[in-house]
C-alpha cells in the first residue's frame, strides 16, 4: 500500500439548476470528502491506497462504499456503523465564483470514529498517511483519532502529510487554529492554502508564511497560491511553481485535495519537489474543470494531454 487516509465522506447533493437552492427541485446525488477525492485522485494515477472510516449501515452509506471501492480505493477498514446515519451535504454553485456548503453531518457514522477504528498493521504498511484538518472538526473521539494515527505512522516510519483543510462551519476559530497548529507541528509535509496560512499565522507574506510552517518541524510546505500555482518550502530552497489557466472553472470543490494527491502522486513517482509541485497544480485544475468533487481526477493519460498543452 502507498497511501493511508482516513475521515468522513458524505453523501453529496448538487442542484441540477445554478443560483439559490431554495429554488432548486431536482439534485444529482453524487459522494464528497476530502480524504476519499484524495485517495480516488491517487488511484485514478495508479496508486495505491486505502481508507479509514465509518459510514452508517444503511443505503446511502452502502451505495458510497461501494462508489468508493469501485473507484479503486481499498475499504476494508471501513465499518458500517448501525447506530448512526451516513453524513450529507448539499453543494450550492449560485456560479463557478460563488459556492456553498450546506453539511448534514452532526451526529453522522464517522464522526463517531474513536482510535479504535484505526488498525495499527494496516497503517504500519503504508509510505504515506494524509491527514486532513476535517477529521479533528467532527468530534472530541475524532480529534483523539488524529492524533493516534499521528503518532502509529511516526512510529513505523510513515511520512505524514497534513492539509489543514479548515472548514469555519464545524468549530470555533479558537478550537480550529489550536488543533491545527498542533498537528501541523506533528506533520512531515504540509500542505496549506495562502488563507489557511494567514489565519493560522496571522501573516500574509507567502514566503513568511512559508517559513512559519518551516519552523514547526515540517520537511516540505507547500503553499498554494490558487491559480497562480504553489510556492514550495524546504529548509534549504523555496521556490516558485506557476499555476495552470483554466479557461471555465466550473465547480472548485475538491481542487486542494486534487492538488494534495497529484502532489504525493509525483512523490511516489521520484519526482524532483518542482515536478511534484506541477503535477500537484496540474491535477487541481483539471478537477476545476468538472461538476462534482471527485469526477474531474485525471487519469495518467489526462494529465499527459493537460500539461502538455493545457487551452485543449
Ligand atoms: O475539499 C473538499 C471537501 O471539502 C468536500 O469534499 C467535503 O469533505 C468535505 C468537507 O468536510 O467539507
Amino acid at each position: 500500500m502507498d497511501v493511508v487516509t482516513f475521515g468522513e465522506t458524505m453523501v453529496l447533493f448538487t442542484p441540477e439548476s445554478t443560483g439559490l437552492m431554495r429554488y432548486a427541485h431536482t439534485y444529482t446525488r453524487k459522494f464528497g470528502g476530502s480524504e476519499t477525492n484524495f485517495a480516488i485522485g491517487l488511484a485514478r494515477l495508479g496508486h495505491s491506497v486505502g481508507w479509514i472510516s465509518r459510514v452508517g449501515n444503511d443505503e446511502l452509506g452502502k451505495a458510497m462504499l461501494s462508489f468508493v471501492r469501485g473507484e479503486g480505493v481499498d475499504t476494508s477498514c471501513v465499518r458500517l456503523d448501525p447506530d448512526a446515519p451516513t453524513g450529507l451535504y448539499f453543494k450550492e454553485i449560485r456560479n463557478a465564483s460563488d459556492v456553498n456548503v450546506y453539511y448534514y453531518r452532526k451526529g453522522s457514522a464517522a464522526s463517531r470514529m474513536t482510535a479504535a477504528d484505526l488498525d495499527e498493521a494496516y497503517l504500519a504498511q503504508a509510505r504515506y498517511l494524509f491527514v486532513s484538518g476535517i477529521t479533528p472538526a467532527l468530534s472530541e473521539s475524532c480529534r483523539e483519532m488524529v492524533f493516534e494515527a499521528i503518532r502509529m505512522a511516526k512510529a513505523s516510519g510513515l511520512t505524514v502529510v497534513f492539509d489543514p483543510n479548515l472548514r469555519k462551519k464545524l468549530w470555533t476559530e479558537e478550537q480550529a487554529r489550536e488543533t491545527l497548529l498542533a498537528i501541523a507541528a506533528q506533520s512531515d509535509i504540509i500542505l496549506p492554502g495562502l488563507s489557511e496560512g494567514t489565519f493560522l499565522f496571522g501573516e500574509t507574506d507567502p514566503v513568511k508564511l512559508g517559513e512559519r510552517f518551516l519552523s514547526l518541524g515540517a520537511k516540505i510546505v507547500v503553499l498554494k497560491l490558487g491559480e497562480k500555482g504553489a510556492h514550495y518550502f524546504t529548509p534549504e530552497e523555496n521556490l516558485h511553481i506557476p499555476g495552470f489557466h483554466v479557461e471555465q472553472m466550473v465547480d472548485p470543490v475538491g481542487a486542494g485535495d486534487g492538488f494534495a494527491a497529484g502532489f504525493v502522486s509525483g512523490l511516489l513517482d521520484g519526482l524532483p519537489l518542482p515536478e511534484a509541485v506541477k503535477r500537484a497544480n496540474a491535477v487541481g485544475a483539471i478537477v476545476t474543470m468538472v461538476n462534482g468533487d471527485v469526477e474531474g481526477l485525471p487519469e495518467r493519460s489526462d494529465l499527459k494531454r493537460f500539461v502538455e498543452s493545457p487551452g485543449e
